[in-house]
């Protein structure tokens, strides 16, 4: 399962399933369209994968699953971006490339941890 190569993958920070939705490719806005993604912080990344409820089981192999996408953090923009949407706990990040993105959940601590860890990241980045 995803859980048991998370604890077998020391490189993994966080992961955890949020509702994502890309708003921006390269500077030149796109139209929302929210959906469940599994987020894994490794190091300087933020990777998507899609939610493994909306694939068959045996379909789900993280091992060998390609990320959706992924997100360099170094440079990046970080903040909260409530006025953006209608959903609550909902933050921006925006990379060096113009690549945005508005990451939820429902659940207030959960949100708060996502947002302080690549505040983290961010953060030590822009020490280096
Ligand atoms: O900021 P917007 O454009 O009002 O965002 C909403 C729309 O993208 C809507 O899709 P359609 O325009 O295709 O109907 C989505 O279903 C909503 O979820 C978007 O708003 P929220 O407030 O959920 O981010």
């Amino acid at each position: 399962s995803f859980l048991d190569s998370y604890s077998m993958n020391p490189e993994i920070q966080k992961a955890g399933l949020l509702n994502k939705t890309k708003i921006a490719e390269g500077g030149r806005k796109l139209r929302k369209n929210w959906n469940m993604s599994w987020v894994v912080l490794v190091r300087n990344s933020l990777m998507f994968f899609k939610d493994p409820k909306t694939q068959s089981p045996s379909s789900w192999k993280p091992g060998n699953s390609q990320p959706e996408s992924s997100v360099d953090l170094r440079g990046a923009q970080l903040q909260w971006a409530n006025e953006l949407s209608s959903k609550k706990n909902v933050f921006k990040l925006r990379t060096v490339t113009g690549n945005e993105f508005l990451l939820q959940s429902e659940t207030d601590s959960l949100i708060r941890d996502w947002y302080s860890t690549i505040r983290r990241v961010i953060d030590r980045l822009d020490r280096e």
